[in-house]
């Protein structure tokens, strides 16, 4: 079988000049998954808003994120350096210093020397200031995204299961409130301050399944420890509000020049508390309607670039920062609510997994000026490469040693047949790697587990032995590697090789 491509009527000519530079707007959800999205088949939920993306753009099916985590996510969309590369790049604590270091080049960077107005709003989760457990969060931040090539920030730290519950704005916590100055461990409580496992009676909104049980904010226990915040602490059910709304000022702020953003949400990842005005709107509950609240953000993102009238030469470029999953550690009942939904579609495997489920996240490529027919592609792309391609498209000189595993695919992000990545490279949690090309998937050895305690209903997919599926039967359930050991050795030493770079 060969990979099928439906064109754009118009193929997009990739020289443009410096006057034709579009806005770019990279929206990256947290664990939304590849059945979670209508236009990617979801029965469960309407998505209108994306759905009208789709519509317009290009839907592509063979999409990478590379890790099956966030932190790692992130941080090679970012760099466009492999995050197992890397140490400290897994999973991180909301007191994380920051990960990605004031010299490195980063996607920001290569807008910022085009002359473009960059921010990121929404879900940081790559530390801050120069030192783990040191930061002094009443004050500026000694490091944080402007070293980073972001001109605005309105960010959280890390996730909302994760302590401190407050959004930073350009270095320095918002709304902060002098009569509560926030203190932040995540060794140990702060003294006659409350935890979800001690005090279980004043989880008003939302209690743990899994872990989850330290301070208490907004009647939700989290990961860690935190002291004050007062004021300034965020209310769970108004998270895609405040960040939406940012998002917005900035485009409405810069709507005459060329702008980048980065626009991360916190749905659909837990604590998953959405604002009132979706509750009972999904059979799904609270998982369904987190979903919703995207859709939502995304069309009012939408909305605001058609009143500024900027829609036109504005790219948008909607994805996810890993696979889904169910049940990641609180009662929210979103296994017993699914009715039939397949967050990751026909994939096997979860956010944390090997399997394609974990890293293979729904992406779709929207620039009315320049895709003017709606397709649909089956390019196999890796989000390691966006750094250069966008890049590409702007005319940005990247320095030497900068994003050093990233190529340039802007035709196939652009929906040209011409340009698909020979493979991708994906990282699960325990930091088992797999290589993929458009035929074969090959996953090493691993002696993780094949479930996690903390998160039930995933299948990890490590084995301690070679791995090999044939993906154009569509099948990770029949591992072919004794049948096909020339290919198997072939992609393990690729793998090798490029680990060893
Ligand atoms: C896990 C958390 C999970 C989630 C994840 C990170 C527990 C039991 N589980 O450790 O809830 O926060 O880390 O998710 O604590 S990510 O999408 O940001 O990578
Ligand atoms: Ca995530």
């Amino acid at each position: 079988m060969k990979l099928r491509y439906s064109l754009p009527l118009f193929l997009v000519s990739t020289n443009i000049t410096a006057q034709e530079r579009p806005n770019v707007i990279l929206i990256n959800a947290d664990d939304l998954g590849y059945g979670d999205l209508e236009c990617y088949g979801a029965k469960n939920v309407q998505t209108p808003h994306v759905n009208e993306l789709a519509r317009e753009g290009i839907l592509f099916r063979n999409v990478y994120s590379c890790a099956a985590t966030s932190t790692p996510s992130r941080y090679s969309l970012l760099t466009g350096e492999y995050a197992w590369r890397k140490p400290g790049t897994d999973v991180a604590a909301g007191n994380a210093g920051m990960i990605i270091r004031p010299e490195q080049f980063t996607m920001a960077d290569a807008f910022k020397s085009c002359g473009y107005a960059t921010a990121a709003v929404g879900k940081w989760h790559l530390g801050l200031g120069d030192k783990s457990g040191m930061q002094d969060w009443n004050a500026q931040l000694s490091a944080s995204l402007g070293d980073l090539g972001f001109d605005y920030h309105y960010i959280m730290a890390a996730t909302a299961d994760r302590v401190p519950c407050v959004f930073i704005e350009n270095g320095m916590v918002a709304n902060w409130d002098s009569s509560a100055p926030i203190e932040v461990s995540y060794e140990k409580n702060f003294e006659g301050e409350p935890t979800g496992k001690d005090n279980p009676e004043l989880l008003f909104n939302l209690k743990p399944s899994v872990g989850h049980d330290m301070s208490i904010v907004n009647g939700i226990s989290r990961i860690g420890y935190m002291k004050g915040g007062g004021k300034a602490l965020w209310k769970d059910e108004n998270i895609a509000d405040s960040i939406t709304s940012h998002a917005i000022s900035f485009i409405e702020k810069h709507q005459l020049q060329p702008f980048f953003l980065y626009l991360c949400t916190n749905d659909v990842h837990v604590p998953r508390f959405p604002h009132e005005r979706f509750r009972g709107k999904n059979k799904m509950g609270l998982r369904g309607e987190a979903i919703m609240q995207f859709d939502w953000t995304v069309g009012q993102v939408i909305a605001a670039l058609d009143r500024l009238g900027i829609r036109e030469n504005t790219l948008i470029v909607l994805t996810s920062d890993n696979g889904p999953v169910v049940d990641d550690g609180y009662q929210d009942r979103a296994e017993e609510l699914l009715n039939g939904h397949k967050p990751a579609g026909d994939l096997r495997g979860t956010k944390y997994s090997v399997f394609e489920g974990g890293t293979k996240v729904p992406a779709i490529v929207v620039w009315p000026a320049k895709i003017k027919e709606s397709s649909v592609s089956d390019a196999l792309i890796s989000q390691i490469d966006w750094i250069r391609s966008f890049a590409s498209l702007i005319g940005a000189r990247l320095p030497k040693g900068a994003a050093p595993d990233s190529q340039d695919h802007l035709n196939a992000l652009l929906g040209q047949k011409s340009d698909n990545r020979d493979y991708v490279i994906g990282l699960a949690q325990d930091h088992t790697l797999s290589l993929r090309t458009p035929k074969w998937k090959y996953v090493e050895p691993s002696k993780g587990p094949s479930s996690l305690s903390w998160a039930p209903g995933v299948e990890t997919g490590y084995r301690d032995e070679d791995q090999l599926f044939d993906m154009l039967e569509g099948d990770e359930y029949h591992n072919v590697s004794t049948s096909h050991p020339e290919e198997t050795e072939r992609l393990k030493t690729l793998l090798q090789k490029e680990r060893n770079k």
